[in-house]
């Protein structure tokens, strides 16, 4: 069932046509002033925004596309972003083989996922135009904040391929543009892309995508196992196969529906300083030495939409792409971990700062085990407090999970503190990458954990005479 779009525009039609999406017209500055208008409108819960008339460019610039709830779910193509989690939990579901008749019917549905891995064309609208003389400084690309040690494309998907394995990833990273052939490429080192050229003995080809279909886009952003082609994922987040088409100087295959291409490469050892970066967590990331991208070829459509997005102080757009993270991913983390009910990645935590979880907690230590579970698996390693409450409490509502922890937790006995690696963006960290992180267990303590008094119940009002008053409310003349 395909519910995806074709490619950006589609989706462009799409929120237009729900009035998401706002043409400004006014000639505007790449330089501080899109992101100024772009963060004001974020913070508003205001709609996409396709800038017209870019000062130095050519080229539209499409910002915020998927900055709301509304919008991260018009991409996916759902009614709200738990049935992208369900979706998951059923294909995850081992088929029920009691008969035959079972087996059978199981097969359609795993053939239909094979149909969604990636399928090449030859004919690509990203080539509609080969770019004799490449030059990044045609492209309206944002300056965004105004210690930022330049511009930087901020919505790239970074295509690449393991040396060893063959396997191709995409990454979201963003690309500092040094001149008009080069720019930073600022994978940090847990990321696959980093993996790549640690693993390259020399020159590592990469591709950059700019545009293609929403889900695509969402997809380079997914924190997937290495084993898994988030082109796949994009596929079957769209119900269709990602169309890709062979580049022209590199041997990677790209997005064919993207806006640009950017071909070109990396080298071990070739490294420049990149940053300071106004960034998600809404501190300037310091600078620091990330390898150069050097461009050898630059493909386009005819009339290219150049996209990008505007990070700063949550909330911003990647908050809503966190969340589709977070909801695509719980299946996946219950599979590991059956105990788990539900997570929260809060806006304030930036995805690797804070991680609030409840669980069914029917053991001794159970909510310790989980936080150091979660910090082995994948890109979560990096989540630098992790709370843990009980089944009843909304790991949605905040202001509940403050409340039982704050009360249920004591210093000594259940803080867990931990070193290990950290994400590259943490400036608390003492040294780069590699830093303490807090876990908090703020479930309920039972006699096998060591308390040596009762533990008391929280407050309720018994049922009849919640329902007493509310019978007699009118009588007591309050309203
Ligand atoms: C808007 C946006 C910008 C991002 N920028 C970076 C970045 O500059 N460097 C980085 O390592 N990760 C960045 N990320 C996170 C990665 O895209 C994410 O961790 C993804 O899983 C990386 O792909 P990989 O798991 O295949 O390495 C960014 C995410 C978003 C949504
Ligand atoms: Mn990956």
């Amino acid at each position: 069932m395909a519910r995806g779009y074709k490619d950006l525009r589609e989706y462009l039609t799409a929120l237009e046509g729900r009035g998401w999406l706002r043409r400004v017209g006014a000639r505007v500055n790449p330089r501080l002033e899109i992101t100024e208008i772009t963060d004001r409108v974020t913070k508003a819960g205001g709609p996409a925004l396709l800038f017209e008339q870019v000062e130095g460019s050519t080229y539209p610039v499409l910002t915020n596309a998927f900055g709301s709830m509304d919008r991260v779910c018009l991409a996916l193509g759902v009614e709200s972003l738990d049935d992208l989690g369900r979706e998951i939990r059923d294909l995850l579901r081992p088929p029920e083989v009691s008969s035959l008749w079972d087996k059978l019917r199981a097969l359609p549905r795993l053939a239909e996922l094979g149909n969604l891995a990636p399928r090449l064309v030859r004919n690509a609208p990203c080539q509609e135009v080969v770019e004799e003389e490449p030059d990044l400084s045609r492209l309206p690309v944002l300056h965004c904040w105004p210690q930022d040690g330049g511009p930087f494309i901020t919505l790239p998907l970074v295509i690449s391929r393991d040396p060893l394995t063959g396997r191709r990833n995409v990454g979201m990273y963003r690309m500092q543009v040094y001149d008009s052939r080069t720019t930073g490429m600022h994978w940090h080192r847990h990321k696959h892309g980093a993996e790549h050229l640690d693993r390259s003995k020399g020159r590592l080809e990469v591709a950059v995508a700019l545009g293609g279909d929403p889900a695509t886009i969402y997809a380079a952003t997914a924190p997937l196992p290495a084993v898994i082609d988030e082109f796949t994922l994009a596929g079957f987040l769209r119900g269709a196969p990602v169309e890709l088409v062979k580049a022209r100087t590199v041997d990677l295959e790209v997005p064919a529906q993207a806006e640009f291409i950017l071909e070109g490469y990396v080298e071990v050892g070739d490294l420049r300083r990149e940053g300071p970066f106004g960034d998600h967590t809404g501190f300037y990331s310091l600078a620091d030495e990330y390898p150069v991208f050097h461009l050898t070829c630059l493909t386009r459509r005819g009339d290219p939409i150049y996209p990008a997005t505007v990070v700063g102080r949550p909330v911003e757009e990647d908050y809503f792409l966190g969340k589709v993270t977070e909801r695509l991913f719980l299946p996946l983390l219950q599979m590991q971990l059956p105990e788990v009910l539900d997570i929260n990645l809060p806006a304030e935590g930036v995805f690797h700062n804070c991680l609030l979880i409840s669980i069914e907690k029917r053991y001794p230590g159970q909510a310790k085990k989980v936080m150091h579970a979660v910090w082995g698996l994948g890109l979560m390693m990096l989540t630098k407090l992790i709370v843990v409450v009980d089944a009843e409490v909304d790991v949605q509502d905040l202001s509940e999970v403050a409340w039982a922890t704050f009360n249920n937790v004591d210093a000594r006995r259940d803080l867990v503190v931990v070193d290990g690696p950290v994400d590259a963006l943490d400036h608390a960290a003492p040294l780069p990458h590699y830093g303490a992180k807090l876990g908090v267990d703020g479930t309920r303590k039972w006699p096998s954990e060591g308390i040596g008094r009762p533990w008391p119940d929280p407050i309720e009002m018994s049922p009849e005479v919640r329902d007493l008053v509310t019978r007699r409310w009118k009588e007591y003349g309050l309203e």
